[in-house]
């Protein structure tokens, strides 16, 4: 018998999980006895670490998913059953959908201008890093457009909570070894908006990529079996990257209004001297933390953010 082979799944499909071995992909398929267990992401997902035996015709079977270190989930839509009339909600109306396993880092890509950033958008983002506790490295696209210094306000605004900032320019090249030092070696998950040059950043770090820009197709978030991630790419030996098609909707399992406001690292210094215990720094009278966005002290803009996805969800 041959000894089982250590590997990352790197792409999955109807069934088929892709390993990487030796820079090819070997269409793999599940031993029987896990093929019983639910099969699903919970299971096995993108980025898992397997022991996988080599079959026939290039194929392989996978013995066995490793523990993870890692995981980037996120809630599936509920399912479209009609609402039960007399208020009962049933439970497990929501489904963790794992979009990766084993992610080591975070990158929000926005660009300065064309697309405009979006403060609230890219707010979701980081608090789904906080909430997962995953590292975040953002990256501030299209230096090469700004005319005012106001053009650098958002990114200053961030790296001033804390976060790390890569200015970047695919048309002059500004950033991109230090964005290329921030991937080598990790497994990465590149997000962002559509249109801010995701696509265009990799292929200036490694043209046989080869992957299409300017694509304007809208990523769907129709149901539950999404493909939110499509594949890892491997542009380079232990490197990965996660190819999203614009995780529109990072929403994370579990994230009640109630653990929001542990997501906002710079609201800590206020948290326990508001009047009120527990606050939800909404509309309590003697709220810390509003007084200090009221004071500028914390940002207002993330303020408002916080009190958007307290009212209207995560
Ligand atoms: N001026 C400028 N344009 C860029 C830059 N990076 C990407 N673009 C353009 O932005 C558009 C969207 O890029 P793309 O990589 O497809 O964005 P994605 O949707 O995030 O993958 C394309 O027209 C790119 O040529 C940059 O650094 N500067
Ligand atoms: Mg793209
Ligand atoms: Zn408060």
């Amino acid at each position: 018998m041959t000894e089982p082979k250590r590997g990352v799944i790197v792409r999955v499909h109807g069934g088929h999980y892709y390993v990487l071995d030796d820079g090819r992909e070997v269409d793999c398929s599940m031993r029987g006895r896990m093929k019983r267990e639910r099969l699903d992401t919970k299971i096995i997902a993108i980025g898992d670490d397997v022991l996988w035996t080599p079959g026939e015709e290039g194929t392989g079977i996978i013995e066995e998913v490793l523990p993870r270190r890692s995981v980037l989930s996120r809630q599936a839509p509920p399912p479209r059953t009609r609402r039960p009339r007399g208020g009962y909600t049933p439970p497990e109306q929501h489904t963790e959908q794992v979009i990766m396993a084993n992610p080591d880092q975070v990158l929000v890509i926005f660009s300065l201008l064309n697309p405009h950033p979006n403060p609230l958008m890219l707010d979701r983002y980081l608090v789904a890093c906080e909430a997962v506790e995953l590292p975040v490295v953002m990256v501030a696209n299209k230096v090469d457009l700004v005319e005012d210094e106001e053009d650098l306000d958002i990114a200053r605004l961030y790296e001033g909570l804390g976060y790390t900032v890569i200015p970047t320019s695919v048309t002059t090249g500004e950033g991109l070894e230090t964005l290329h030092e921030a991937l080598r070696g990790r497994l990465s998950v590149l997000t962002g908006p559509s249109g801010v040059g995701k696509s265009s950043l990799l292929n200036a770090l490694w043209p046989e990529l080869d992957l299409e820009v300017g694509e304007v197709s809208e990523y769907t978030d129709k149901g539950t079996h999404t493909t939110v991630v499509a594949r890892l790419l491997t542009p380079e030996p232990d490197t990965f990257v996660a190819d999203t098609p614009g995780l529109r909707t990072f929403r994370l399992w579990d994230i009640d209004p109630e653990q929001l406001e542990a997501f906002f690292p710079e609201f800590e210094p206020y948290l326990n001297t508001c009047q009120f215990t527990p606050c939800t720094h909404t509309h309590e009278p003697g709220c810390a933390v509003r007084a200090a966005a009221e004071r500028g002290d914390i940002p207002p803009v993330r303020y408002e953010s916080y009190t958007r996805m307290f009212d209207y969800g995560f």
